[in-house]
């Protein structure tokens, strides 16, 4: 296999987290976004709507999305579990990360994508699509951010991980988004002890930096 990355975008580093979890090491190839080298033919047949991260494995398919990603290595390489062991782990671990990307990582790329220039009509990665930035996202993505920050500090309040006593796919889901959020200036605020107490122990973990 190999696995299409890039060094800072938020996908990408969530399927590297994963792995140094895992223990587990993949082939990578850096595409450079910067550059748009994901916007250029020879990406395009590899993932057609121009986004990273991708798995490509040895027959040919292609397997894009990171959550879907980290799911296939969970499969293979089962320990630790980090989509969770029992029944009622699994469904917090599923709800957490939900709400994640649906309100946090939301947020995020709602601000972004339509604020900062390097957005202008390209406002959602699909290669295929011409979307215009629309300003009104943006403060809907600044409230959507303040409301799921607070909920995430509340969760915060009386367990050491998201889901409870150990590190899962729901942290890595949220340390990626509340990273990637100072791109769009969005940041934790002080009084947000439980969430900021949170991060400093998800940054120490030597897969922060994968
Ligand atoms: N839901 C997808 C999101 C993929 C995605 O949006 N990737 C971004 C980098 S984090 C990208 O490739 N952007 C390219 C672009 O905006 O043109 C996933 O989790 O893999």
């Amino acid at each position: 296999v190999k696995l299409y990355d890039a060094p800072w975008a938020p996908s990408p580093r969530r399927v590297r987290i994963f792995l140094a979890e895992k223990g587990v090491e993949v082939p990578r190839e850096a595409v450079d976004l910067r550059s748009g080298e994901h916007l250029a033919d020879a990406y395009l047949r590899i993932n057609p709507r121009g986004a990273v991260p991708a798995l490509k494995f040895d027959d040919g398919e292609v397997l894009c999305e990171s959550a879907a990603i980290c799911r296939y290595f969970e499969a293979l390489h089962p320990e630790p579990p980090l989509f969770g062991r029992t029944p009622i782990e699994i469904g917090r671990i599923e709800s957490w990360t939900r709400r994640i990307e649906g309100d946090g990582y939301a947020a995020v790329v709602y601000v972004l994508r339509n604020t900062t220039s390097a957005f202008k009509d390209h406002a959602i990665p699909n290669a295929g699509l011409s979307v215009a930035q629309i300003p009104e996202l943006a403060a809907r993505g600044a409230i959507m951010w303040d409301g799921f920050v607070e909920a995430l500090d509340a969760r915060l309040a009386d367990r050491p991980w998201i889901a409870g006593e150990a590190y899962s796919f729901a942290d890595i889901t949220a340390l990626v988004n509340i990273d990637f959020a100072r791109a769009a200036k969005l940041a934790v605020p002080e009084h947000l002890g439980n969430l900021r107490r949170w991060h400093g122990d998800a940054s120490a973990r030597p897969s922060a930096s994968a």
